[in-house]
């Protein structure tokens, strides 16, 4: 049986296609050509598709994401309910994203920004000592990635609540739910920390509605996905002063363009879709035991749930 490789994630296919490979030695693996024709496979392993993939390829019965969101997947033609698509479970992914959190928040809780500064000026004096009431985490998204990032700060003492789709309890956590908590959440918190899946729903969450709701001096970390943000809002809000930083991952033009005003803005760091990795060795033993899986007839995590988004 033949399965379709299809994937953005590296320059070099060989390093994902030989490793998987050797794990499904039966499956005789096809690189994407760009060029080709319909191989009319059954089975894909993808990142980020080419946008003609469904049209192409239209006896895909599973595809097996090499990341976490699935939104490119969603979003390209073609796309029948016959296609199973799963989606990559925590691949050393969330612990990353506790990880970028917690460097972003402490930059501005612990002052850490400013002593950077006080470096360049040689400047020998302590700033006030940390009021960790003052920093209310909310994280949007309660899923793996979510929960993790909520429970690390939590265990650095932060009041930290999360808000998702639907009821959640995590320990340690004050937890909100839907369109009718989602207010109260945000007026608690200035650390509104993102972690959503890119849906209908979530699509521009971040917007001037949601920030003009959270405490003064608020702080982003948007680690979802660059859809998630109306970017006009966030540079107006920085400079209103509502907002007092913003940290960045993701964008909706990735690479970010040379001339956005977000390399340059005072209030903004920008990182490069780095905040979670999906670590290649986990990631390549997980879809190979999916695809063993779903070949076997067995039940398969991580099926993306259409009506959902994710
Ligand atoms: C993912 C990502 O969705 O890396 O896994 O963005």
């Amino acid at each position: 049986m033949q399965i379709l490789f299809a994937s953005s994630h590296t320059h070099d296919p060989d390093v994902w296609i030989n490793p998987l490979r050797k794990a499904l030695p039966y499956l005789e693996f096809v690189q994407w050509d760009e060029n080709g024709d319909s191989i009319n496979a059954e089975l894909a392993i993808v990142w980020n598709p080419p946008t003609q993939i469904f049209e192409r390829e239209k006896n895909l019965r599973a595809v097996f994401n090499l990341g976490a969101g699935v939104d490119a997947i969603l979003q390209r033609p073609g796309l029948t309910d016959n296609v199973a698509i799963y989606r990559l479970e925590d691949a050393g992914m969330a612990v990353q994203m506790a990880e970028y959190a917690t460097w972003a928040l402490l930059r501005a809780s612990r002052n850490f920004d400013a002593y950077q500064q006080q470096q360049q000026q040689k400047n020998w004096e302590r700033l006030p000592d940390i009021q960790r009431d003052a920093w209310p985490v909310g994280v949007l998204g309660l899923g793996v990635m979510g929960g993790r990032v909520a429970q690390t700060l939590a265990g650095f003492d932060y009041p930290v609540a999360g808000w998702s789709r639907s009821a959640k309890q995590l320990d340690g956590v004050e937890t909100w739910a839907g369109d009718e908590q989602f207010a109260g959440f945000l007026a608690r918190t200035r650390v509104l920390i993102n972690t959503l899946p890119l849906t209908s729903e979530t699509h521009s969450i971040l917007c001037r509605k949601t920030f003009e709701q959270l405490l003064p001096g608020a702080c982003i970390i948007n680690m979802g996905r660059g859809e998630h943000l109306v970017e006009q809002d966030l540079l107006a809000m920085l400079d209103e002063g509502h907002i007092q930083q913003a940290t960045l991952d993701v964008f909706a033009q990735e690479p970010l363009p040379a001339d956005h005003p977000f390399w340059a803005h005072p209030g903004v760091t920008v990182t490069p879709h780095m905040s979670a990795a999906s670590l290649r060795d986990v990631t390549i033993r997980q879809t190979a035991e999916k695809v063993r899986a779903f070949i076997a007839g067995e039940p398969v995590s991580g099926l993306v749930e259409r009506n959902r988004g994710y």
